[in-house]
């Protein structure tokens, strides 16, 4: 029943003691083991770092056993599985969300106190895995942990990036980017996998061969990276299953060199030979915007082609008829970003295994799903044609010929409407010739889906309208979701406590609905009274962060209100920040007997912008230059401070999120496929001030307008404001342009450009014309603050109604609907 039937493997086990035992004198010894062998420093004397990292390397060797027996399990069951293919994942730390998703953080922190360490001090001493951006690759990040806790038989892959995001350092109040070279202390986590390697084959020829009397493509490559396999385990909660990230790394091959060596240039073949590590060696910084570079498009390939090999040796493993493959393997392409997957698969059916273009693109039509994030046009991912044709001389023939069938029979299906015909071609004729990347998964996937309701239906009116038309069934929602154990178990443990004391059960943390039995007791004052004090302590706790930080003291009193994201103009920290003029200029207009009617503030803004995103780091100067104004105004005090949290990341926002008392997510309407920060700070009871924009939409139903503050155009109403443009500018907001304008916080010159955004003619994210509402909101939220036990009852209840957006809704409904795969549960209580 351990996994394994042979007498030899019972042998083993016995030999091992059976399972790492985790009372707590194992777990002890176990640390001290990895003290003393792993990390090699003697266990009467070692740092805390130290610890942490025997620590991790003790919490590893029970994820392994767990992966070990849940790979043995499936490999046993042969389910359908599905592999998750994302450019990006942001992990963030793994030691907490580990040891509670292993249901023995307990366990661990009295063994620690027992060493006369600190369990938090420890998890403090973890770096962040940074490997993407934003929104899509935390959101990869909570999909894995709802897949490994819901049992289903799911791999995630990826690319090992040795520079993650880059870490944001402000100097002067302006960003600045310095590498994140996150493997400097190893990483306890991953674990090499050097016998699962992959030969990547890039640039070359083409060349027709003759096999037994038919035609076939044979690709002659001109270079071969190896791709090598990284495991990182992700565990489920509640589960003895713990199932896999794979990432790859880049490694020379020893085929392709031999010529060079060979030929006696060995010091170049040598050089030559590390360039191979370059390709997972960095992430692209940019959110939303891509340039067609080339390394990017290796990296694309590199990862997908590893994967899909990866994939096709497991399939082999038990089955030798391909007919068979859509029955066992369901690929979910999670942006365009892996979208040469489809590609790559006809070619590795076609010209590898010779099963015939029309049988191999039928197998590729039925494994395929694909999830857009985008929401406009220009966030759709284009490859140069001649770049394409290169680097992949192949795949750029597969794509041709896929766009030619398609487009016959498209003609069949419409007539020759050429505008439409040359809008849906998955080839854009135009200055430079491009591969539209989305038409490409669009036109092979069996299901194409949104990430929110709005969005999901903006994709089908407007984006792709042309292919909603052709194929309506295709077209599917599915709203985003994040983890409750992430985002309220690891990174909120009073409300954790509180949530389970109220509802006299954990259960919530793998069937979150249960959170609703929150709504019965929402104004119940004696749980109103132990919710405030949770908030309070998670203020505390910030408040010191904010202090370490920044040098600013603020007061526990001030609503803190909170937008951390990444900076873009569609984001509107811009308003934000305007907004905030706006009050401090109130205040010092204000007669000083009506200051005491002011609810105090502390405004929290904190997101890296772009590297080269001129007018997103003019933003974060302008954040600084306002606050510097206003935190050293003593006339004003504790009515207002304005801090930026440098170098936002997941273990930042663990911090930040539970003390929020207001978050704002405030894009122009239209622009925000669905946002996934605000249903983290939902989970934990802070108050929404909100355009109708993405998934507030689907948390205005959920929790009702009544427990959020909303305001702004709506998505039907932009375009006609737009048009009307800066004549909508009010008042207020014109004012504190000037202010800014006329150099009131410095920088006069320098703020111009910025400045222009808005009051130039055009205001395209709409902030003159929003800008009253959004004071109105305000003044809402001011007002419901001024009531600490209105403000506590719509606290519990936007936490009470926050179910709906956990990544295990997403999940079940993408196993159930898309994937079509079921749990696969290794048969013991975890
Ligand atoms: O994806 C999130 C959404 C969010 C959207 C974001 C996203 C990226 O992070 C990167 C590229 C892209 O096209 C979209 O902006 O609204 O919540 C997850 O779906």
């Amino acid at each position: 029943s351990l996994g394994s039937d042979s007498a030899k493997a019972e042998r083993m086990f016995r030999l091992m003691d059976g399972f790492l035992k985790n009372d707590s004198i194992s777990l002890q010894q176990d640390i001290l083991r990895h003290v003393e062998y792993t990390v090699a420093r003697s266990r009467f004397n070692f740092d805390d770092f130290e610890a942490y990292q025997a620590l991790a390397h003790s919490v590893r060797d029970r994820l392994i056993e767990r992966s070990h027996d849940t790979q043995l399990y499936f490999k046993r069951k042969d389910p359908k599985r599905v592999y998750f293919l994302s450019f990006e994942y942001l992990m963030g730390r793994s030691l907490s969300n580990s040891v509670i998703n292993l249901g023995i953080r307990d366990q661990y922190a009295d063994a620690l106190s027992q060493l006369g360490f600190e369990f938090e001090v420890l998890a403090e001493q973890e770096g962040d895995a940074a490997l993407g951006n934003g929104g899509l690759a935390r959101l990869s990040a909570c999909q894995m942990d709802s897949m490994a806790t819901l049992d289903y038989p799911a791999w995630g892959y990826g690319l090992r990036y040795e520079y993650g995001l880059f870490r944001q350092v402000i100097l002067d109040g302006f960003q600045h980017e310095q590498p994140d070279f996150w493997l400097n202390f190893g990483n306890p986590w991953e674990t090499e996998r050097v016998h699962v390697t992959y030969p990547v084959k890039f640039y070359g020829v083409v060349e027709e061969e003759n096999l037994n009397g038919e035609k076939c493509n044979v690709w002659i490559p001109g270079e071969v990276v190896e791709a090598v396999a990284y495991d990182n385990p992700i565990p489920g909660y509640g589960t003895r299953n713990t199932i896999t990230l794979r990432l790859w790394a880049g490694k020379p091959s020893d085929q392709h060199d031999m010529e060079a060596y060979n030929t006696g240039d060995y010091i170049n073949a040598v050089v030559c030979r590390q360039k191979a590590e370059n390709i997972s060696s960095v992430l692209y910084p940019d959110d939303r915007s891509f340039q067609g570079k080339e390394l990017r498009l290796k990296q694309q390939y590199f990862f997908v082609s590893a994967s899909i090999q990866d994939i096709i040796r497991r399939f082999r493993e038990a089955h030798s008829n391909f007919d068979e493959f859509p029955e066992k393997v369901a690929l979910q392409l999670n942006d365009t970003h892996p979208s040469l997957a489809i590609a790559e698969v006809m070619r590795v059916l076609v010209d590898k295994e010779h099963l015939g273009w029309n049988k191999a693109w039928d197998i590729a039509c039925k494994i395929f799903s694909f999830t857009i994030h985008a929401v406009i046009a220009e966030g759709l991912e284009k490859i140069p044609v001649d770049l394409l044709g290169s680097l992949l001389p192949r795949h750029l023939q597969i794509i041709y010929e896929i766009n030619f069938k398609f487009v016959e029979e498209l003609k069949k299906r419409i007539g020759l409407d050429y505008n439409r015909l040359s809008r849906m071609s998955i080839i854009e004729e135009g200055a430079v010739k491009s591969i539209r990347m989305a038409n490409l998964a669009i036109v092979c996937s069996h299901s194409v889906n949104g990430v929110s309701k709005v969005h999901s239906e903006l994709l089908k009116a407007k984006l792709f309208k042309d292919f909603y038309e052709l194929w309506p069934e295709k077209f599917q929602c599915k709203t985003n979701g994040v983890t409750q154990r992430r985002w309220i178990v690891v990174s909120n443990p009073s409300l954790c406590a509180l949530i389970s004391k109220w509802l006299g059960t954990e259960a919530w943390i793998r069937d979150v609905d249960l959170l609703t039995g929150l709504r019965a007791y929402a104004a119940d004052p004696d749980l109103q009274q132990e919710w405030m004090m949770v908030k309070k302590v998670n203020k505390m706790r910030l408040a010191e962060y904010i202090e370490a930080m920044s040098g600013v003291k603020v007061s526990l009193d001030a609503m803190f209100d909170v937008q951390t994201k990444r900076i873009h103009e569609y984001k509107r920290q811009l308003l934000n920040i305007l907004g905030i003029i706006h009050r401090y200029d109130c205040i010092k207009n204000m007669e000083k007997s009506q200051r005491s009617k002011v609810v105090p503030r502390v405004c929290i803004i904190g997101g890296k912008a772009a590297p080269g995103y001129e007018i997103a780091k003019k933003i974060i100067k302008l954040c600084h230059a306002v606050a510097e104004k206003i935190n050293n105004d003593t006339d004003v005090g504790d009515l207002l401070k304005l801090v930026f949290i440098p170098d936002y990341n997941v273990s930042v926002a663990e911090l930040v999120i539970p003390g929020a008392d207001l978050s704002q997510h405030i894009s122009t309407a239209g622009h925000e496929a669905s946002g996934t920060g605000s249903m983290k700070f939902l989970m934990n009871g802070c108050l929404l001030l909100a355009t109708e924009d993405g998934s507030t939409v689907e948390i205005v139903e959920e929790i009702g307008a009544d427990n959020l503050f909303l305001f702004g155009a709506k998505i039907h109403e932009v375009p006609k404001l737009r048009e009307e443009g800066s004549p909508k500018m009010p008042l207020q907001c014109a004012r504190v342009i000037r202010m800014v304008r006329d150099g009131y916080f410095g920088f006069k010159d320098y703020f111009e450009s910025l400045c222009d955004t808005v009051d130039g003619g055009k205001d395209f994210y709409l902030l003159g014309s929003d800008f009253e509402s959004y004071l109105e909101a305000q003044a809402a939220a001011d007002k419901a603050f001024a009531d600490p036990n209105k403000w506590t009852q719509m606290s519990i209840l936007s936490t009470a109604g926050s179910g709906r957006f956990s990544s295990d809704r997403t999940i079940r409904d993408y196993a159930e609907k898309t994937w079509g795969i079921e749990p696969c549960r290794f048969p013991s209580d975890g």
